[in-house]
């Protein structure tokens, strides 16, 4: 037995204290949780301070804490929101009864699949993101890049909890298999599509950060409102985190398009990569990839997977208790987009069926609400150019559309036509190799890389050229 003491070292209001069997796990665990971290972690700053915020708490004061941290030294806590007192099943056949503290004997399987899935996603993207810290474009991207990572590894964490403490062997081994599948690889690949992708420069890191997280949200979102209440209150927690990881996406893109917009009016031109800039088109042909990318981690259109999540009570829909309705959707229908021949149509469906096409839709409207804001400041700076998010059917993996070719205006195309157009709408190996070439790194205090704008104010009352990362 180590020497370690991990009710010091695991933060928690999970009373892990008193569980010596879930204590026991998570000892066997972090070790192997920790291997990952030193092979898959962020890659160079292993033994480097950063400032970064730890929660020790769920109160106002103990879920941020900040200070320096060693990241294998980050103490990655268990923290549920506060219990709901006397909460029900807020939807499908169980509506109304208590909500389940224990797993649901005859849901397990499905529970525990939903669960992994989610857990999959939080190892699969620090894998992706390893790279980066070495091409950091400042000291304080460099340090909201580790946040991310660190983050993720806490959210690792609260599904790990979750498996260990209610799903017995089972569980505990599929908490291992999370530690052993690898983003990207051909024969132990990372459960979803989008996860498996590459995240080789910063513009697609903000871009993930933005539109891949911002799936999180809404798949979180939808959990909290589960009925197996321990899901529903670490998704909770979870989502207070969440917000931070979008924020670096919003406002990272936001900095690019304001640096290249500045550059654009400097020297009167469109052509800044003449000028170390990443030109308009190229950010729209990586909005293009990401948005679509990312909607493919909603699932099909027609879903009997997510109709049954439903009625079992396990997933519900965005903000679900703030629906008006009878919360079990046994009648009522949605209007999914289809496929009618060679035309993209809207279809009334069984609503049951179409969960995943509504959560998408609210997903959509909230990328379309961050797109308006970059281009506010494509506005302001004058500049005659509009961001625009692709027609949903565009580029599309999963789903109706996937057997199809879409137009980012949403126009089923040949293949020819496809051949013809894909190096504007998609980012071309010369977009990825020039990005590259803009990826070297700026360590020293408060510069920042010539293709992206400061922010405009730094992390917890901090200034922009405060140490966010000692590297010396
Ligand atoms: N790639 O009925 P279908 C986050 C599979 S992100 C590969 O269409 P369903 C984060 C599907 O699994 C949030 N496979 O879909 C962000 C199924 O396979 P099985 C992650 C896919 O089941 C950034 C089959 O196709 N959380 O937190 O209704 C950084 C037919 O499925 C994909 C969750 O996803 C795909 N894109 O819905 C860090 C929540 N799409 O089961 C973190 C939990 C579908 O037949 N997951 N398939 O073998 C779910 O709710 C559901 O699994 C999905 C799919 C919404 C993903």
């Amino acid at each position: 037995m180590s020497g370690i003491d991990y009710l010091e070292r695991i933060p928690n209001n999970v009373d892990l204290k008193d569980n010596r069997r879930l204590l026991r796990a998570l000892e066997e665990w972090q070790p192997k949780f920790l291997g990952w971290w030193r092979d898959m972690g962020p890659e160079g700053f292993q033994a480097k301070d950063a400032y970064l915020r730890t929660a020790v708490s769920v109160d106002a004061q103990g879920w941020a804490q900040f200070g320096y941290v060693r990241m294998p030294e980050y103490r990655w806590g268990i923290f549920l929101a506060e219990p709901e007192a006397n909460r029900v099943i807020p939807f499908g056949d169980h509506k109304g009864q208590p909500a389940w503290q224990e797993v649901p004997g005859e849901h397990r399987g499905t529970l525990r699949r939903l669960i992994v899935t989610q857990g999959d996603t939080e190892p699969a993207s620090v894998e992706q993101q390893r790279h980066l810290g070495r091409t950091c474009p400042s000291l304080y991207d460099l340090r909201n890049l580790f946040q991310v990572n660190v983050e993720e590894g806490r959210h690792l964490w609260a599904m790990v909890y979750l498996l260990d403490a209610y799903f017995g062997r089972d569980g505990r081994e599929e908490s291992e298999a999370l530690l052993q599948r690898r983003s990207g690889d051909r024969d132990k690949p990372r459960i979803l599509g989008a996860f498996n992708e590459r995240t080789p420069d910063w513009l697609s890191f903000f871009m993930f950060s933005f539109f891949t997280d911002r799936d999180g949200k809404y798949q979180l979102a939808s959990l909290a409102e589960s009925g197996f209440d321990p899901l529903s209150r670490t998704c909770r927690f979870m989502l207070t985190e969440e917000a931070h990881h979008m924020f670096v996406g919003e406002m990272g893109v936001a900095r690019i398009v304001q640096r290249t917009c500045e550059l654009m009016r400097e020297h009167r031109t469109d052509d800044v990569r003449a000028h170390g800039g990443i030109d308009l088109p190229t950010i729209q042909r990586y909005i293009n990839f990401h948005f679509s990318v990312s909607l493919d981690l909603f699932g099909s259109e027609i879903s009997t997977n997510a109709a049954n999540f439903y009625t079992m009570g396990l997933k519900g829909r965005f903000e679900e208790t703030k629906k008006d309705d009878d919360h079990r959707l046994k009648e009522a229908t949605y209007a999914v987009a289809d496929l009618d021949g060679d035309r993209v149509t809207m279809r009334e469906q069984p609503a049951l069926v179409s969960l995943n096409e509504r959560l998408r839709d609210d997903y959509v409207a909230d990328c379309a609400r961050g797109l308006a804001r970059w281009n506010q400041v494509i506005a302001r700076a004058g500049v005659p150019f509009e961001l625009r998010l692709p027609h949903r059917a565009f580029h599309r993996a999963i789903g109706c559309f996937s057997d199809v070719r879409v137009s980012p205006d949403g126009r089923v195309v040949s293949q020819a036509e496809w051949d013809a157009h894909r190096d504007e709408w998609l980012p071309t190996k010369t977009d990825e190799a020039y990005v590259a070439s803009l990826m070297r790194p700026v360590t020293e205090l408060g510069k920042f890389a010539n293709w992206i704008a400061p922010p405009a104010r730094g992390i917890n009352g901090q200034p922009a050229d405060f140490e966010y990362v000692r590297l010396a």
